[in-house]
């Protein structure tokens, strides 16, 4: 299952499918402040990626402390596909009245910029906070489609690929017609 869009030469994607096995420059881990990995798609990561990345979080919690909500770090990946993981904490989910959606926001452009400096072309998002933190899906989706679109007005660059990954076909169904009507505003639909 996949949908795909053009938007000003960077290609927006929602698969259905595991964030550990995505062939991109960079992956993001929904992960906690103190980066010593957890359940969801943080131990997916960690178990797949092996025990190196776990160590070079452990380096970055020692030199800066652990993690602000909305603060993105890099690692390398371990044994996995893509060449870094990049580790972003979400906000938990309170009802919407204690700063989230500008937080996960933050969290996808934050991971973004990194990801840039970086020199990566492209980039594979979890649905970050829609897990144990319990960010609704939907408003989640326009959130970070929307992040993904104000960064590419704003910054350009050269991050060609920005996939979303969800892990279930019920969410894909949650997510699917989001992606539709974000993009249907836009020209240059490729397949869907
Ligand atoms: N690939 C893609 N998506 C996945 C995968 C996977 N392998 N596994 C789960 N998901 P969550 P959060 C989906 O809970 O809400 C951890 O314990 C999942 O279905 O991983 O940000 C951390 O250590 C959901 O839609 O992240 C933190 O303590 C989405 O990924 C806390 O959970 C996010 O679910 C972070 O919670």
């Amino acid at each position: 299952m996949k949908k795909s869009f053009l938007y000003k030469n960077t290609t927006l994607e929602l698969v259905l499918g595991d964030i550990t096995e995505q062939q991109v420059d960079v992956i993001v881990n929904a992960a906690k402040p103190s980066l010593m990995g957890g359940g969801g798609v943080d131990g997916a990561i960690h178990q797949k990626g092996g025990p190196e990345i776990l160590e070079e979080c452990r380096e970055i919690v020692a030199q800066q402390g652990e993690c602000n909500v909305s603060e993105a770090v890099i690692t390398s990946a371990g044994n996995l596909p893509a060449k870094h993981v990049i580790h972003t904490v979400g906000p938990v989910w309170k009802g919407s009245n204690y700063g989230e959606n500008v937080a996960l926001e933050r969290c996808y452009t934050n991971s973004l910029a990194l990801a840039q400096e970086h020199g990566a072309s492209s980039i594979a998002f979890p649905a970050i906070s829609t897990g144990s933190y319990g960010f609704p899906l939907d408003r989640a989706a326009y959130i970070a489609l929307r992040a993904a679109m104000l960064f590419k007005d704003e910054l350009k660059g050269h991050i060609d690929l920005v996939r979303y990954v969800v892990f279930s076909e019920q969410d894909f169904e949650v997510f699917a017609p989001i992606f539709e009507e974000v993009t249907m505003t836009m020209s240059g639909s490729l397949d869907s």
